[in-house]
């Protein structure tokens, strides 16, 4: 007698199992096509995203990509406020933004962020120093001279304590910003060794290194609209158990997000950036 196969049972079964893992999936935000978005809330855009295989989508293409009904991680700095489900991004009618509306509202924090990410944000603790620590201050002395600042009155704003790449060594980030009226972000005009920088220090070879990631420097009094640089975050932005460092620009009427990571001990721009300016 000739067996039926799959028996008529099991084909059953197994039909409801794969629609009800389907749905489960859906419902969860884990779609067919599954990309991770990356959107940032202070700045109203979306930087890129990362796919089920690690790499990276730039903004326009995460863009076209981000389904409605992910669940995002919402963040601010050092601190994951909780989960949320969130909406198809849209474009902001003004300055090439978009707009991200999650089901659950937190609390406004500084350089907040919406990470579509069922990993951990920060596979590894990131400490914050205080930035009158007087070992970061001297050091940062020297980078500006290095740059050229002369007589710089240093003012460092951020300094965090990590290790990036899980490798045992641990990594400092530090900004620091010399301008009138810096809190505000919108000068136009700037002083004698106004700075902004942003810099890792990383060993190499078995020697501390100081990396410049972001730069600008004033050496003389000008009419110009200064950039701003902070530290925006460090988080696993693509689950490979490696944080990759976003820093944020602000200056007259414009802000931005980018992200840098670190390979093979040298700092790489990753395709990941967005902002709102003139
Ligand atoms: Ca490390
Ligand atoms: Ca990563």
């Amino acid at each position: 007698m000739l067996k039926q196969y799959p028996p008529p049972s099991f084909t059953w079964a197994h039909t409801f199992i794969v629609l009800l893992t389907t749905w489960c999936l859906s419902t969860l935000g884990f779609a067919s096509n599954p990309i991770h978005p990356i959107y940032s809330i202070t700045h109203n855009c979306l930087l890129g995203a990362s796919t089920a295989k690690g790499t990276w989508l730039n903004a326009d293409d995460a863009f076209k990509q981000t389904p409605e009904n992910l669940i995002y991680q919402v963040t601010g700095l050092l601190s994951i406020a909780g989960k949320s489900k969130g909406s198809k991004v849209t474009m902001l009618s003004e300055c090439g933004g978009h707009e991200l509306k999650l089901a659950t509202k937190y609390r406004y924090q500084p350089q907040m962020m919406a990470i579509a990410a069922p990993w951990p944000l920060h596979p590894r603790k990131v400490v914050k120093l205080s930035p009158n620590n007087k070992t970061y201050q001297q050091l940062t002395r020297k980078v500006l001279a290095r740059l050229g600042v002369k007589h710089p009155h240093v003012r460092v704003k951020q300094i965090f304590r990590m290790d990036l790449e899980g490798d045992g060594q641990q990594e400092v980030l530090v900004s620091a910003t010399n301008q009138p009226k810096e809190k505000m972000g919108f000068n136009t005009r700037v002083a004698n060794a106004n700075y902004s920088v942003v810099y890792l220090r990383h060993i190499v070879k078995g020697k501390v290194v100081e990396t410049i990631l972001d730069s600008q420097l004033f050496p003389e009094p000008m009419r110009a609209a200064p950039h701003i640089y902070q530290i925006a975050g460090v988080y696993d932005l693509n689950g490979d158990d490696k944080m990759e460092i976003l820093i944020s620009s602000n200056y007259y009427e414009g802000s931005s997000v980018h992200a840098y990571a670190l390979v093979a001990n040298k700092h790489v721009a990753l395709p990941l950036g967005c902002g709102c300016g003139v």
